[in-house]
């Protein structure tokens, strides 16, 4: 069974077999350029007006955004980033004790995306928490190493609120009043990735993770400092994400193309490996309640017309999101009208 997960401390000198991909469904790392105009936005400031007219640009043209002066305290950043590391460091017969390849469970440690299904595996292995409300969930944490859930449920606290901003500053840009979005997604879960990109001995070979859209409403994510991974769709062509300072990025998951009615889109993206370094990269999923019914509000549907998604809930998304394989169709598809 640890066979199969990456953080072994192993360092591999050719790419194993199942995690080659074929010749056309490759990262072309060459062609890949980085991004320059990615929107960076200051919401520490006090003209609501004009935070919420950038992030609604960002929205609409790029799906994805950074955000500075975001009010998570830098100490709660690294303290967060350090047990993360601690806990990657663990001897893998610690970490294999939380191991399941069931998407159900609330807190796991896994690789790749769906081991059984998937044909080809992905190069990364990650720690899957659900973090809302905390004291629910942070009894399964892990309990080593031993400030894992001080630290991590603190970060948790900052990281939510500041998504909730979002949310206020996203349902304005749209003309909606402030709280009109996240009425509708009702009380926010929050899951939260820690992902683990080993050396990877052929990165022109694989994917840390393979084209996606986030199923849930927004992402909050927190880069790794030095080491670039992330590519984003944009007007048809991939580009690198690199790490800003102090910064987190922000993508526009599914859930939110649902409730804009399409209007902001959910943003392609995928990860590439190093074969010099590791990376790591801590993503918070803000997402709808999981028995909110999911539709737009009636300001955005234009008169006569008929959404562009049937209604749902969360928990039927959800499932049908992860009885797939990140094979590049999206799985909002199954929900349109
Ligand atoms: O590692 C990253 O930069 C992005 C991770 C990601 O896309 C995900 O966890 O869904």
């Amino acid at each position: 069974m640890a066979g199969k997960v990456l953080s072994t401390g192993i360092r591999y000198a050719t790419l194993p077999e199942s995690y080659i991909r074929p010749v056309n469904d490759r990262p072309n790392l060459s062609q890949v350029s980085d991004c320059n105009d990615v929107p960076l936005i200051d919401i520490g400031g006090g003209d609501r007006g004009l935070i919420s007219k950038q992030i609604g640009d960002a929205c609409r043209h790029y799906g994805f955004f950074q955000v500075i002066n975001h009010g998570v305290p830098d100490d709660l950043v690294e303290k967060m980033q350090q047990v993360a590391r601690e806990f990657y460091e663990l001897p893998v017969e610690e970490k294999m004790k939380l191991y399941s390849e069931d998407p159900a469970k609330t807190m796991r440690f896994a690789t790749s995306f769906n081991v059984d299904k998937e044909q080809v595996h992905n190069w990364t292995d990650y720690l899957r928490l659900h973090c809302h409300p905390l004291e629910q969930y942070t009894l399964e944490w892990p309990s080593n190493p031993s400030n894992f859930k001080e630290h991590v449920a603190d970060y948790c606290i900052a990281v939510r609120e500041l998504g909730i901003r979002l949310l206020e500053f996203i349902s304005e840009s749209l003309g909606l009043e402030k709280e009109r979005i996240s009425n509708i997604l009702g009380d926010l879960g929050q899951h939260m990735g820690i992902n683990y990109y080993p050396v990877c001995p052929q990165p022109e070979l694989t994917y840390g993770i393979p084209c996606h859209t986030d199923p849930n409403a927004i992402t909050i994510l927190l880069q790794d400092t030095l080491v670039t991974g992330l590519q984003v769709l944009k007007d048809g062509k991939w580009v690198a994400i690199k790490p800003c300072p102090n910064a987190f990025v922000i993508n526009i998951g599914d859930q939110l193309d649902v409730v804009t009615n399409g209007e902001y889109k959910s943003v392609w993206h995928r990860v590439v490996v190093n074969s010099e370094k590791p990376r790591m990269s801590i993503a918070s999923f803000l997402c709808p309640c999981n028995d909110s019914i999911l539709s737009a509000p009636k300001e955005l549907i234009k008169d006569g017309s008929t959404p562009v998604f049937k209604n749902f809930t969360y928990a039927e998304y959800y499932k049908k999101f992860w009885s797939g394989n990140l094979d590049g169709k999206r799985c909002i598809e199954f929900f349109k009208n």
